[in-house]
């Protein structure tokens, strides 16, 4: 009996657990994504007549390519050129601020 009582109690505690930590998942998971494609339409429908033309979608994305550069270009050196090691350097850079912002986040007991 008393066997059969502690297994309810643990079963009901596991439960207990998963529920909350389903509930906390679903939560920081729910995303508008209707929203958020919406806001991005609007982004890229640059004369916002509800469609996309291939000169609108060229422009947005040479708009996002230049500031891409922008990026890259503050880890090229003198010449204004990316070479390969620049531009492993600038990866690893970004890699190693991604990971310890990540530990950060942990320590502060946010997992995400
Ligand atoms: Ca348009």
């Amino acid at each position: 009996m008393k066997k059969t009582l502690l297994s309810v109690l643990a079963g009901a505690g596991a439960l207990a657990t998963a529920s909350a930590f389903a509930e906390h998942h679903e939560k920081k998971d729910k995303v508008d994504w209707d929203a958020k494609l919406e806001a991005h339409f609007a982004e890229v429908d640059a004369n916002g007549d509800g469609n996309i033309s291939s000169e609108e979608f060229l422009a947005y994305k040479a708009g996002k390519a230049e500031k891409h550069w922008e990026k890259m270009a503050e880890g090229a050196g003198d010449d204004g050129m990316v070479s390969l090691e620049e531009m492993k350097a600038m990866h690893k850079a970004k890699m190693e601020k991604k990971k310890k912002k990540k530990k950060e986040k942990m320590k502060d007991g946010d997992d995400g």
